[in-house]
């Protein structure tokens, strides 16, 4: 990519963003150098993970979030995430319109992703996305995307902040321990809360929060909120800064990055060995090995020992 693109995308550029964006998602091949250009400019930025089931409202709480950061001068990207679909990069009805409201608009980027059948590096791309965003100045990046801890896709670790939306039938405090909710959320919205036992999930879900936390931990709040009537919105949005804030000054959000550099480092690391590795021929070799049942006489260890020590494969 050429230093007119880097300059565009420094400029805020939104139809460059998008050409780059698209040629992120194709994986075409994107030199180093230009990372390495945007890099130092991809810090500033607060990213924030908006998570949870289907239908629970995280779109609908996204588009009323970014209403108040508009109000407070910050300018928002918005990568929406949806790996089951295949089509037009994931984007439902519903983002679409959304998109279309702030389609002149300067401060407001929206993006969807759709994994085009291939979930591998997913959370690579998206974090590229991110990079590109934060280049071109935006002060807020949100990730919005369906579920947790589906490897490829685990958000949270992409993120400085995850917010875990839920409804009231999101079910016991043990489902959501089971899911894996309660270790990556900082702040917990059970929006729907127009509905019944949402008070009740509410209390629950403190209660817990309290008693599993550590003493050094900060414990996630957990907001009440109605998204699409905006019930609720305004005191989880002053919660949500209020987070940033502390942990701002616990230096929590600089520890953040530092680990979400290193991970970025051992995942790149772990690409290209495992890229210079399996060549064709023991891409081949490891075919012949799992052909058929009597291969299995040779133990896996076997195996890896031979594909590691043939120097010629
Ligand atoms: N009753 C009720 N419906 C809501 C609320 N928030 C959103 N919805 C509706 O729930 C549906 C799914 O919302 P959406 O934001 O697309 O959910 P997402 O899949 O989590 O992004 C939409 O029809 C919304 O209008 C709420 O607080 N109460
Ligand atoms: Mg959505």
């Amino acid at each position: 990519m050429d230093s007119k693109t880097i300059d565009l995308i420094r400029s805020n550029d939104h139809l460059t963003l998008s050409r780059v964006i698209s040629e992120i998602e194709s994986n075409s091949d994107i030199s180093n150098e230009f990372f390495n250009e945007i890099y130092s400019l991809s810090h500033n930025s607060i990213r924030i993970g908006v998570t949870g089931p289907p239908g629970a409202g995280k779109s609908t709480l996204t588009n009323q979030i970014i209403k108040y950061f508009l109000t407070d001068n910050k300018s928002v990207g918005i990568i929406a995430i949806d790996p089951t679909s295949p089509f037009t990069g994931g984007a439902l009805l519903g983002d679409r319109v959304r998109m279309n409201q702030y389609l002149f608009n300067d401060n407001v980027f929206i993006r969807s992703m759709g994994s085009r059948g291939d979930l591998g590096g997913l959370t690579k791309k998206a974090q590229e996305v991110g990079d590109v965003l934060a280049a071109s100045g935006k002060d807020i990046i949100i990730y919005e995307t369906v579920g947790v801890g589906q490897g490829e896709l685990d958000v949270s670790k992409a993120v400085d902040v995850t917010i875990v939306v839920l409804v009231p039938e999101s079910g016991d405090e043990v489902q959501l321990m089971k899911a894996g909710l309660i270790e990556i959320a900082d702040i917990f919205v059970i929006n729907k809360s127009d509905r019944d036992g949402s008070g009740r999930l509410a209390q629950n879900l403190a209660s817990i929060l309290h008693s599993f936390s550590k003493k050094e931990d900060l414990v996630p709040e957990v907001y009440s909120t109605s998204a699409n009537k905006g019930d609720g919105v305004e005191k989880f949005y002053s919660g949500l800064n209020e987070l940033l804030k502390l942990m701002q000054n616990k230096n929590m959000l600089n520890e953040k990055k530092l680990l979400r550099h290193k991970n970025r480092i051992l995942q790149l690391v772990q690409e290209r060995l495992l890229s210079n590795f399996w060549s064709k021929k023991k891409v081949d070799q490891l075919k012949l090995a799992i052909n058929n049942i009597n291969s299995i006489k040779v133990s896996h260890y076997e195996v890896m020992r031979k594909l590691f020590e043939d120097k010629n494969v």
